[in-house]
């Protein structure tokens, strides 16, 4: 083909993968639920060639999937429709950290943990942390304004970002890396950019805020006897702990499968029906400051963390919940922002609705509790039945919530995007895709339902 012919000179032909074997890591996801096929993977090693490579697209009227870790949730970052996989995983530089104005700039291909470890080098520390650390890229991150688990006190990935390097769908290039964190000139493209899932233009570097590395940092599991108890628990420790820095819900039936796929001993003498991790960090040792927050809000258990490596033992309970249900089968994953008010009725109400659908299916909770945000994971059910998906996001909706709270829309979720934004809304992302990318060449199957 002419136009592979004119992306290897580009890039160089190793950075051109056309071979099955070569491009099979890059057509399907992590979960093994989203696979498709692509005639070529194109790795570009700076940003005016993936500007170069956006241009060729166009010219031929390629569609293009960005890529970055590969840790996308749905659908979104590989080739289901037969584009071409735009690899960013060669734009991994870091730095230079600013020290001083607490930034860093850092490629799209760079991993979330190595800005981490750039910014701790300089006694800072990156906000966004997940367990994907490692693997998920600045530039998947900002695509999809990625969460985590530290969105209540320091917001996602759209609240760090204060500039990006970016090629947009109509070849234009725009650079704003100075990090001025007051600039009102105008439309925030950076902030338009962040979830937009590849779809207006493709990320090549980001300026990033830094925080303060806080030298203190205690967990905690606390066990409650039902989720709403755990509910008010956080509810109280955001008025009242100025430190807490994770509030994350684990439920029983999780903790069993994460102790049981993983050989984990069990926390407490007993089972509880909902757990939920705590952490707290500050400049001072918040040990007691924890330890009256949660006998405050009279918890059926409580394990606190001696040591990092007790805490880090606790985290597992609640990181390795994809890890485990992964063990289980391919899992729908819905995740979805639940009204704090509703979230109790609904982890209850959940496995209900879909047992009465699905008999032999099994539904699996967890999530950020501080942020309403649950990831619900359903196993059993054939990776084509979307029943599931409709079931659950269709509550959501009537509840006021969000069909996706971080891991965005992608090719998985965008037939419900209606349930939570209006036709206006539509109609006006509609709008900015085409006048950003005009040819409609950037992931065009992603985020927006098909018209
Ligand atoms: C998490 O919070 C991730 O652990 C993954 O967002 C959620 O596997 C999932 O559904
Ligand atoms: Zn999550």
């Amino acid at each position: 083909m002419r136009a592979l012919d004119e992306l290897s000179e580009i890039v160089g032909a190793p950075h051109l993968l056309t071979s099955a074997d070569d491009r099979a890591p890059y057509e399907v996801d992590w979960t093994g639920r989203f696979r498709g096929s692509a005639p070529a993977v194109v790795r570009p090693g700076r940003a005016a060639e993936v500007a170069a490579v956006v241009d060729v697209c166009r010219a031929h009227g390629l569609a293009l999937v960005p890529q970055g870790g590969n840790t996308g949730l749905v659908g979104g970052g590989v080739p289901l429709e037969g584009e071409v996989v735009l690899s960013l995983r060669r734009l991994d530089a870091v730095g230079p950290v600013d020290a001083v104005a607490h930034q860093a700039t850092a490629g799209a291909g760079a991993t979330v943990g190595a800005v981490q470890a750039a910014a701790a080098e300089h006694g800072l520390r990156y906000a966004v942390d997940f367990a994907a650390r490692d693997t998920a890229t600045v530039g998947g991150t900002v695509a999809t304004n990625a969460g985590g688990v530290h969105v209540l006190r320091y917001g996602s990935t759209r609240e760090q970002v204060l500039g990006v390097e970016a090629v947009l769908g109509d070849g234009h290039r725009i650079d704003r890396l100075e990090g001025l964190v007051k600039d009102n000139t105008g439309y925030h493209l950076a902030s338009l950019l962040c979830g937009s899932e590849g779809t207006l233009g493709v990320v090549t570097a980001a300026r990033l805020r830094l925080t303060a590395r806080l030298p203190h940092r205690v967990v905690a599991l606390v066990a409650f006897d039902g989720v709403r108890g755990a509910v008010e628990a956080v509810a109280a420790w955001r008025s009242d702990l100025g430190s807490l820095e994770a509030a994350e819900l684990v439920l029983e039936p999780g903790l069993r499968l994460v102790c049981e796929a993983f050989g984990l001993p069990r926390p407490f003498d007993r089972a509880w029906p909902a757990y939920v991790l705590v952490e707290a960090a500050a400049h001072h040792d918040p040990t007691d400051d924890l330890a009256a927050a949660v006998r405050a809000v009279a918890p059926a258990a409580v394990a606190v963390a001696p040591d990092r490596a007790r805490g880090a033992e606790l985290w597992r309970y609640r990181e390795d919940q994809t890890l485990a249900v992964a063990t289980v089968g391919t899992a729908h994953k819905l995740d979805v922002t639940v009204p704090l008010a509703a979230l109790t009725d609904f982890v209850e109400e959940v496995p209900r609705r879909v047992a009465a659908i699905h008999p032999a299916a099994r539904t699996w909770i967890f999530g950020h509790l501080g942020d309403g945000n649950l990831h619900v994971n359903v196993t059993g059910v054939a990776d084509g039945d979307d029943t599931v998906d409709e079931l659950v996001l269709t509550h959501v909706a009537e509840l006021g919530g969000s069909i996706s709270a971080e891991h965005g829309v992608g090719t998985a979720k965008r037939r419900w995007l209606h349930l939570t934004r209006s036709a206006a809304e539509i109609a006006a992302m509609r709008s900015i895709k085409r006048a950003l990318d005009p040819d409609g060449i950037l992931n065009p199957h992603a985020l927006l339902p098909g018209e």
